[in-house]
């Protein structure tokens, strides 16, 4: 079936048979029904409130995992209206959890904008909990109605009186829908409301965790925090006021900036345009960009406006002033964006999405508009600023000399990829099958593990790449210099493509026709050391080979941690609960005659080991990269990857779970 009639036939579905299509189809309204559906739900329900916020009504929305894995969002708006519906004969608070995109039907502003990625409203929600409450404040009266699986199983009751106004939905999701599970996580609700919070400035978000109690601390006079000793239930809440430029600043964080104040852009003519932008002396380009509050991924016409128009005025500006003129060569558009950090949140009313992950703009008018927008804020900006324009403009041709003295360095690396038909890396253990679809290369951290690697494998599928040592922290790297890494280049030669290239819309590119493998599994010790080479290594491809993880071509081999012995029975365990399991097993409830062995690193292992463990894909675990959690992954790669130390050691004492195993 065609998209267009795809779409007709859903949407006639919709209108007959209301919420059991939900029921029956609903991977078609929310996605899919994996965790990502589950916190979909949640995200669905704040939309409301931002809507309601973002009308001027609200400004604090506190949702609560309860714990029983229920969700509460509770918002101070104006409370969905509980009086008769005209036309169904039914309370308009029914109506807006019962029929399907109903939710903005009542309002008079109808320049509703935001919505999820689905944006098919709390009906969905209620049609796929078991149970769910919603509660009303409204006209000094507290109402009630309850729902099982988005069928009402009470009246509107009057239970209470109030001097507030606001919504309180609490829905239990249904577990014979979300089988995989139905178990929230915190964090990914948390990254989800403080980008909210930044995007939408001025409201209050909270989250709050009944499952989970924490150590309190406080801030003394120093403003170090301190632990009282308390404890409290895990818990934050997200706002800002200032919106992009903090969100910026939160991202950023740990860089060193070019320019004091990051440059907000604000313009309201053509459709609602916010940007902030800042520069800071690393190399890489960080660009996030958002349509009505959704993380558009793979970009789009807003930010190819955004692109242009901030070429074009940084150009403008650097002519004028003739700083251009001891600069030999021309200026290349990502020259413009070395160090560059940068939000573009737009609203569009009738967003088209296109793309493998259906989150890239397609609206050409949006173009022109971002385009406009931010040439002309940057003229004002540059007029009134011309000390950071001459800073900006210096990085800029810096970046461009980095390029072309790189140049030379690339395309040698290109024509040795494409020239030398046997040009593969000595190291390099290659396959015998031929197609792509079929083969994976493993690369594997040390000369040694390649070894064993070489020896376990399966010869016929699975290709083996040592790397020495640490590879490049191309974080670090300046223009193109990551090409002239050995290693680099080897990746590159044994995976058989050439450097990303941009196209005339800025957006970067591989040919991946000529990609040898369609896995790319990094394989590294399970151990600090080892997580800090398969972050280089993750590093390199996000910023250079992105197109590989955008393909789910990345992953990650987890090699087990323990082998819980007891005579000729073999346990591998992967976790410390596993261990612990198995040892109770084995010994049938002592741990007599049971050795547990800990493995420190690949070369440990024996080749039949790594086979049976990490390799064959009969019994491994895999763990595909994704760009679900970009936006967090971004932010930790620079922190681990970048210059800054506080931040660094931060996140490495919070997430160090292999450091612990000596203890
Ligand atoms: C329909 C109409 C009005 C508000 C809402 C829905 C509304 C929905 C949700 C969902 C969560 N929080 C919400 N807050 C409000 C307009 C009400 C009026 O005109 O008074």
């Amino acid at each position: 079936m065609k998209k267009a009639e795809e779409q007709y036939s859903a949407s006639s579905i919709q209108v007959l048979e209301g919420l059991e299509a939900v029921r029956k189809r609903p991977s078609m309204y929310i996605g899919d029904i994996s965790e990502r559906g589950l916190h979909h739900l949640v995200y669905e329900v704040v939309d409301n409130c931002i809507d309601e916020a973002m009308a001027g009504f609200c400004d604090s929305i506190d949702v609560t995992i309860n714990e029983d894995n229920s969700i509460c969002v509770k918002d101070n708006g104006r409370g969905i209206p509980t009086g008769m519906h005209p036309k169904e004969h039914r309370s308009a608070l029914e109506v807006v959890l019962t029929v399907l995109h109903a939710g903005g039907k009542f309002s008079k502003d109808s320049y509703k904008v935001s919505g999820g990625l689905h944006g098919v409203g709390v009906s969905c929600v209620n049609a796929l909990s078991d149970l769910l409450i919603a509660e009303v404040h409204r006209e000094g009266k507290i109402f009630m109605q309850r729902y099982s699986k988005g069928k009402p199983t009470s009246q509107v009751e009057v239970i209470g009186e109030c001097s507030d106004t606001g919504t309180t939905i609490t829905f239990l999701p249904d577990p014979t829908i979300f089988t995989q599970t139905t178990v929230y996580k915190y964090d990914t609700l948390a990254n989800r409301l403080r980008e909210l919070a930044y995007l939408n400035k001025g409201i209050h978000i909270k989250l709050t965790d009944q499952r989970e109690f924490v150590d309190e601390y406080v801030q003394d006079e120093n403003g170090d925090s301190k632990a009282t000793g308390r404890k409290v239930l895990k818990g934050e809440e997200f706002y800002s006021e200032k919106g992009l430029q903090e969100f910026i600043q939160y991202m950023d964080a740990g860089s060193d900036h070019l320019i004091p104040d990051p440059v907000c852009i604000e313009s309201d003519k053509i459709i609602p345009i916010d940007i902030a932008l800042q520069y800071n002396n690393g190399f890489s380009e960080k660009i996030y960009s958002y349509v009505n509050n959704i993380h558009t991924i793979e970009g789009g016409t807003h930010l190819q406006g955004f692109k242009m128009g901030l070429s074009r005025s940084l150009k403008a500006f650097a002519e004028k002033n003739k700083l251009l003129d001891k600069f030999k060569g021309d200026l290349d558009p990502a020259d413009f964006r070395e160090g560059l950090t940068a939000v573009i949140s737009v609203k569009v009313a009738e967003p088209q999405f296109e793309g493998q992950t259906k989150t890239k703009l397609g609206n050409p008018e949006v173009t022109s508009a971002v385009s406009q927008a931010t040439s002309a804020a940057m003229e004002i900006f540059l007029e009134e600023h011309p000390k950071e324009g001459r800073v900006i403009i210096e990085k800029i041709v810096l970046a461009a000399n980095a390029r072309m003295a790189a140049r030379k360095a690339r395309e040698m690396v290109q024509r040795k990829t494409v020239m030398s038909g046997a040009g593969m890396p000595g190291k390099l253990a290659d396959c015998s099958e031929r197609d792509p679809e079929k083969c994976e290369i493993f690369l594997v951290e040390g000369d040694s593990a390649g070894g064993t690697a070489k020896q376990g494998r399966d010869r016929r599928t699975q290709a083996i790449l040592p790397l020495r040592g640490k590879i490049l922290n191309v974080e670090k790297a300046a223009g193109g210099k990551a090409l002239d890494s050995q290693e680099i280049i080897n990746i590159y030669r044994a995976l058989g493509v050439t450097v990303a290239k941009e196209d005339e819309t800025g957006e970067k590119h591989m040919d991946l026709s000529r990609l040898r493998y369609h896995k790319v599994v990094i394989m590294t010790d399970a151990d600090v050391d080892g997580s800090h080479i398969a972050c280089l290594i993750l590093t390199f491809f996000f910023r250079y080979m992105f197109d590989l993880i955008k393909n789910g071509y990345v992953y990650l081999a987890t090699p087990p941690l323990y082998l819980v012995k007891k005579g000729k029975e073999e346990v591998y365990c992967w976790t410390d609960e596993q261990r612990a399991e198995a040892t109770q097993r084995l010994g049938n409830g002592s741990d007599r005659g049971v050795t547990v062995q800990r493995y420190k690193g690949l070369g440990e292992m024996s080749d039949v080991q790594l086979w049976e463990t990490t390799m064959n894909p009969e019994k491994r675990l895999l763990r595909q990269i994704t760009i679900e959690n970009a936006l967090e992954a971004e932010r930790t790669f620079s922190m681990l990857m970048g210059d800054d130390v506080p931040p660094r050691r931060q996140f490495i004492e919070e997430n160090a779970h292999y450091a612990n195993i000596d203890a």
